[in-house]
């Protein structure tokens, strides 16, 4: 009776109105190498197997592409590992330690037989689930059971990243997110292939993170944000799922512990940490750049090593971003004394620092990133640390800000870098953007997203699409494929997808949407 019924099914599918497939090139970030044959179509079919290497990591992708699928087609899609016979018309998922396809390439082959995604990781099969995704009709991002056709394009995709460090940040200390948002969140960036998720986790206004040796850090310097409502805090535990959650996605969390400005809420809770050892009231308000812990205090350095070892334990990736943005309170001597013994702690802790372009002056440690977030391309000081060894991650904030308004009447967001529309966001070069910076000094982009004015998930997705496709675009692919006429096209077709999948999108002018 199942067999019949699939017969059944199958002859009805056949009779819908077939939507012209998704193209082989149709997808975003653009991918390295496209071979389209039209003449290969493959029709995903209710008797359809998802066919894994033996790996636990790679049969995890292949559970999540299942789940990915089963929703709108209303297919069984069993996952079997690579010792089960091979079905006709199935997806296979390949892991190949010899593919030469690097940490996170992966090769995508669909025929009228099947799909095939080859790559040496999980990672890498993680990133061509993805691409399989796109080129499935829009549909395919429906909750509920579509009656469709799932045709994919015939072809081949070859595909690898221009960069090694493809980010979005989410500031949860402006407002409070919770553990819920922050994973829908990591599902947007692992859509477009971004590796890093950097968490500003303490700012003025709340500090987010439990820290056992610190208690009141959390519990009293996370009570209020922005506007005066109730914040929050993730315990270990929150942290722990979001970090797991993440890295079964192919992203590394980046934490963020801003010093030695930014710092309000932590004096709010340790009086102990301020200038004048009095622990101001909450601040709910919007201004930088007034607060700080004491550098002269020995104290504070204490509470940097307890912080910072907490957080390195809590944290399996490598980097560890220590904030140093905007301390005018701390100058000269005082601030690069103050960035180079905290360089220390964390080279201590066994990780690799990560500090807005501030913290340049400071001496070089092995490693050590520097997070340019200018609006001019000249920066001689920047420069220099990386002909002292720094390595860059670029967030200029007039194109990759995320808080910046798309135009005059967005109705939240900044404009002190201007506005940034998607075209603005998508029409640089991260190679070439700083004078004086050699190509090689580039690890990647970061799209920042500070939440000043940004209260919910709805405002905070409003302001990610469309410009953080344009980020993962830059990150991702190879500059002989930048083109903003083909992009804007390639583009316009996810804005069907966002919908289907209870995305609110900002419709751009600049992008011909459906
Ligand atoms: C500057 S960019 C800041 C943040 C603000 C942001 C608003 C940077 C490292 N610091 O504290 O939230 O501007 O756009």
């Amino acid at each position: 009776a199942g067999e019949l019924a699939g017969v059944a099914q199958r002859a009805a599918e056949a009779l819908l109105t077939p939507t012209a497939p998704a193209r082989l090139g149709d997808v975003v970030p653009a991918p390295e190498r496209v071979t389209p044959d039209p003449a290969a179509d493959f029709t995903l079919t209710p008797d359809a197997v998802i066919r894994v290497s033996a790996d636990p990591a790679a049969l995890a992708v292949g559970e999540r592409l299942a789940a990915l699928l089963r929703p709108a087609t209303g297919h069984p899609l069993p996952v079997t590992d690579a010792t089960a016979p091979q079905p006709a018309g199935g997806i296979a998922l390949v892991l190949d330690g010899d593919a030469g396809l690097g940490p996170e390439g992966y090769r995508l082959s669909v025929t009228p037989h099947g799909v095939r995604i080859t790559a040496d990781t999980a990672t890498g099969l993680h990133h061509g689930v993805q691409t399989l995704r796109q080129l499935l009709p829009a549909t395919v991002e429906s909750p509920t059971p579509v009656r469709q056709r799932w045709v994919l394009p015939g072809g081949e995709i070859l595909d690898r990243p221009r960069y090694a460090y493809r980010s979005a940040m989410l500031d949860v200390s402006r407002h409070f997110f919770g553990v819920a948002d922050v994973l829908r969140v990591v599902d947007h960036l692992a859509r477009y292939k971004l590796n890093h998720l950097h968490l500003h986790l303490t700012d003025d206004q709340g500090w987010r993170i439990a820290v056992d040796s610190w208690p009141r850090l959390a519990t009293v310097g996370g009570a209020t944000q922005v506007g005066g409502g109730p914040g929050g805090h993730y315990t270990k535990g929150d942290y722990r799922r979001i970090v797991a959650y993440a890295a079964e996605r192919g992203i590394t969390v980046v934490p963020e512990i801003d010093l030695p400005g930014h710092t309000h809420a932590a004096l709010t809770a340790y009086g102990e940490l301020s200038p004048d050892r009095i622990a101001p009231p909450p601040y709910t308000g919007t201004e930088v750049g007034f607060s700080y812990v004491d550098p002269a205090s020995g104290r504070t350095y204490e509470f940097v090593a307890d912080v910072l070892g907490e957080i390195a334990a809590l944290t399996p990736g490598r980097f560890l971003h220590i904030g140093g943005d905007e301390a005018f309170k701390v100058k000269g001597a005082a601030y690069t004394g103050f960035v180079e013994r905290v360089q220390r702690i964390v080279a201590g802790v066994g990780r690799t620092v990560v500090g807005w372009h501030q913290i340049a002056p400071a001496a070089h440690v092995d490693g050590r990133v520097l997070q340019w977030w200018g609006t001019d391309g000249d920066d001689a000081v920047t420069a220099e640390a990386v002909r002292r060894g720094a390595r860059l991650i670029l967030s200029p904030a007039n194109h990759a800000y995320l808080d910046m308004k798309y135009a005059p009447d967005t109705p939240i967001g900044h404009d002190w870098a201007g506005l940034v529309d998607v075209r603005r966001a998508y029409d640089w070069d991260p190679a070439t953007h700083l004078n004086g910076v050699p190509a090689e000094a580039v690890l990647g982009v970061e799209a920042p997203l500070w939440t000043e004015s940004v209260t919910t998930l709805t405002e905070a997705e409003f302001m990610l699409f469309p410009r953080l496709p344009a980020i993962a675009e830059l990150g991702w692919s190879a500059r002989a494929t930048h083109d903003w006429a083909g992009f804007r096209q390639r583009l316009a077709g996810h804005g069907e997808r966002w919908s289907t999948a209870g995305i609110a999108y900002h419709r751009c002018p600049t992008v011909p949407w459906p």
